[in-house]
C-alpha cells in the first residue's frame, strides 16, 4: 500500500450537517421540503447533481433553465461558504489527525478525492492541507461518483497504480467509486447494501496497523 486516498465530507469533517442547512433553504425558497432521510442521497453527489435531484424529489425538473439552474447552485454555495467559515481544527473526526500523521510518518502518499469545490478551503481551514501530496480538481472531471474517475485521478497525479492504493468514504456512492477503480475500499459508517473491503463504524477505528492487515489480506 503505498497511497491512501480520503473522501473529505463525513471521512475527515462533518460537512453534511452544512450542505443540509444549505440545500434545505434553498429548496424551501423554491417550495420544495426535504428531511435527513432523503440528504442521505446526496452525499457525496456533485453540488449540481444533488440539485437536480431535489428538484425531481420536488416534481420540478423541467421547471428552470440551465441558466436558472446554475444560479440557483450559487445561492445554495453562497449559504454553504457562510456556514463553513466557522469551521476549525476542532472540527476534525476522531482519528483523522493522527491517522495522517502515521501515514506521514510512514512515508505513505495522502489524496483527497473529493466532489465538493470547497475541498482546498476546508483542508486550510482544518490545518491539514500540508498533508496532502494531491488534490483532484473535481471541476475537471466528467462523471462524479459512483463513476471510479475521480479515484483513478487521484491515482494518476500521485503516480501510483490503484492497486496499490487504499480509498475512504462514508457514501455509497464512494464505495462504488473506489470498488470501480480497482483500489482497496474501506468504508466509515457505509450502508449494509455498500460492499467496502472493510468495514469500520467510525473514523476513530482507523489505524495504519489495521489498514495495513486488511489490505494484505485482500491482496494475498
Ligand atoms: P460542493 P465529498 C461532497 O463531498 C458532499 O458529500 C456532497 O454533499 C456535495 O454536494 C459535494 O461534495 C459537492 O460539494 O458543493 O462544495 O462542491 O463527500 O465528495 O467529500
Ligand atoms: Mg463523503
Amino acid at each position: 500500500m503505498k497511497a491512501v486516498i480520503f473522501d473529505l465530507d463525513g471521512v475527515i469533517t462533518d460537512t453534511a450537517k452544512y450542505h443540509f442547512i444549505a440545500w434545505k433553504k434553498l429548496a424551501a425558497s423554491i417550495g420544495i421540503q426535504f428531511d435527513e432521510t432523503f440528504n442521505e442521497q446526496l452525499k457525496g453527489i456533485s453540488r449540481m447533481d444533488s440539485l437536480q435531484r431535489i428538484l425531481k424529489l420536488g416534481n420540478r425538473l423541467n421547471d428552470f433553465t440551465i441558466e436558472e439552474k446554475e444560479k440557483l447552485a450559487e445561492q445554495k454555495n453562497n449559504e454553504y461558504v457562510k456556514l463553513i467559515a466557522a469551521i476549525t481544527p476542532q472540527d476534525l473526526l476522531p482519528g483523522i489527525a493522527s491517522f495522517l500523521k502515521e501515514l506521514k510518518d510512514s512515508k505513505i502518499k495522502i489524496g483527497l478525492a473529493s466532489a465538493s469545490k470547497n475541498g482546498p478551503s476546508i483542508l486550510e481551514r482544518l490545518q491539514i492541507a500540508s498533508y496532502f501530496d494531491t488534490i483532484v480538481d473535481p471541476g475537471q472531471l466528467k462523471k462524479g461518483k459512483p463513476d471510479p474517475e475521480i479515484f483513478r485521478a487521484a491515482a494518476i497525479q500521485l503516480k501510483i497504480i490503484p492497486n496499490e492504493c487504499a480509498g475512504i468514504e462514508d457514501a455509497l456512492a464512494g464505495i462504488q467509486s473506489i470498488n470501480g477503480a480497482g483500489m482497496f475500499s474501506v468504508g466509515v459508517g457505509v450502508p449494509l447494501e455498500a460492499q467496502p473491503d472493510w468495514r469500520v463504524k467510525s473514523t476513530g477505528d482507523l489505524t495504519l496497523g489495521e489498514l495495513k492487515m486488511h489490505f494484505r489480506q485482500k491482496n494475498l
